[in-house]
């Protein structure tokens, strides 16, 4: 599945670097605005998202400097020596470690309507249960899977950090924030788990949920954390998917909104599984670069002030240290290439920083470059409103505030199309 080209290719989206390791976004920002400025004397509609212009300047780690120092230049030595360096590094400053322990896993199909949405689709209410000695936990899936596409179909799986009335099985609660009516009516299947069942949201000392299931008793200081444990729920979503005849196992999207956009990413960067990865308004610690500090952003500092038990204890010593990171979110994008990628900002969403979002998705360019892909295909941000669709990677900003709306989905939706090869 994975096309591995062995010569560096330099063709692609105009990469918006000084020279490697050296980045000055600073540079590259005003390049950019002086190109939009002129587009838009020439389009008197169209607008642009605006970046504070008094942000500091700051270099980005290179994806491509290995530990070694030697340089990445092939696919090969991506996939054999930077990638598991790069996943190494994020699991251990910023995510955190999935412990060892034993467990074992069973799912159960608990209920099934194949006249589902008025015969549109079949339902299935999947429990996938975690067991260890006599304890377990049960993560609640609802599937629904389209009749009248030709088997098996591509899916999109929601890491649902709402309440349930989000993913209701009935239909009698119907909610943007997961489309199934749409995506049904595309020919995707489209599912949803709350994140809650894997670990509730909390710091709780790590009691409750999977933590308190397979933790040690002493938590070392890269222990996963709440997003982490999510993203691990995510994966055995997936374990079910690869067992059910309907659905493409080659074709399955990750997709979350703000906290559960940190978590597709973790988990589509971990789990190679997942064939394209949506993130939707994820900001800190998910798409958006953390050294980017313009007013008005959440910060390292604020977001683990705010949930301490979001990452792993180590990612709080970089608290206002975020240049000293061996990481920066480009590298986690990165970790999803060859696959696709998607990312979706809002316009009045500037707590995720659209912008960080967006030049996450440039950065991680010559990591796609080296298979050959385009990754965007473009280094100027798109006017509001409208999407990027590149061979690798997909950005979109839309009008509004922070939220995954239908109009974010119909973008996602024609990505995955272009992605899976399908007409509309
Ligand atoms: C905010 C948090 C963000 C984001 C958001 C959400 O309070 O600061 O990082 O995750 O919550 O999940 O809606």
């Amino acid at each position: 599945m994975i096309m591995i080209a062995l010569v560096y290719s330099a063709v692609g989206d105009a990469p918006i670097k000084t020279h490697p390791g050296n980045w000055s976004d600073q540079k590259a920002q005003r390049h950019e605005e002086q190109a939009v400025r002129s587009k838009t004397d020439r389009t008197a509609q169209s607008r642009t998202f605006q970046p504070d212009p008094d942000m500091p300047a700051f270099t980005l780690p290179d994806p491509l400097g290995g530990a070694d120092g030697r340089r990445i230049v092939t696919a090969e030595e991506w996939m054999t020596r930077r990638r598991p360096e790069v996943l190494e590094l994020f699991r251990k400053h910023v995510y955190g470690r999935v412990p060892v322990t034993p467990y074992t896993k069973s799912f159960k199909v608990v209920h099934q309507d194949p006249k589902a949405m008025g015969g549109a689709a079949t339902l299935k209410q999947v429990q996938i249960t975690i067991s260890r000695g006599q304890a377990s936990l049960t993560i609640s899936v609802v599937l629904f899977i389209p009749n009248r596409a030709p088997k098996p179909v591509p899916a999109f799986l929601l890491i649902c950090n709402r309440g349930p009335e989000n993913f209701d099985p009935t239909r009698e609660r119907k909610s943007e924030f997961w489309p199934a009516e749409e995506a049904i009516a595309r020919g995707y299947a489209i599912a949803a788990f709350h994140n809650a069942d894997v670990d509730p949201d909390k710091d709780d000392g790590f009691k409750d949920g999977i933590h308190g299931l397979l933790d040690a008793a002493v938590r070392p200081p890269d222990a996963w954390g709440t997003i982490a444990a999510w993203a691990w729920g995510a994966s055995r979503v997936m374990d079910y998917f690869e067992t059910d005849a309907g659905l493409s196992r080659d074709k399955i999207a990750v997709i979350g909104h703000s906290r559960g956009g940190k978590t597709a990413l973790w988990a589509g960067a971990q789990d190679e599984r997942f064939a394209l990865v949506v993130s939707n308004d994820s900001g800190c610690a998910g798409a958006s670069l953390s050294r980017r500090r313009f007013q008005g952003k959440e910060s390292v500092d604020r977001i683990n002030t705010s949930f301490p038990h979001w990452f792993c204890e180590t990612y709080k010593t970089y608290n206002g240290r975020e240049d000293a990171l061996p990481v920066d979110q480009h590298m986690l994008i990165a970790l999803i290439a060859p696959r696709a990628v998607a990312v979706g900002s809002a316009e009045q969403d500037l707590w995720a920083d659209p912008r960080g979002e967006f030049l996450s998705v440039i950065h991680a360019g010559p990591v796609y470059r080296l298979f050959g892909r385009r990754a965007l295909g473009a280094a100027m941000m798109p006017e509001i409103g409208s999407a990027l669709h590149g061979d690798g990677a997909h950005y979109h900003i839309r009008e509004g505030k922070h939220d995954l709306t239908l109009n974010d989905w119909q973008s996602y939706l024609d990505f995955a199309d272009r992605v899976f090869g399908r007409g509309k």
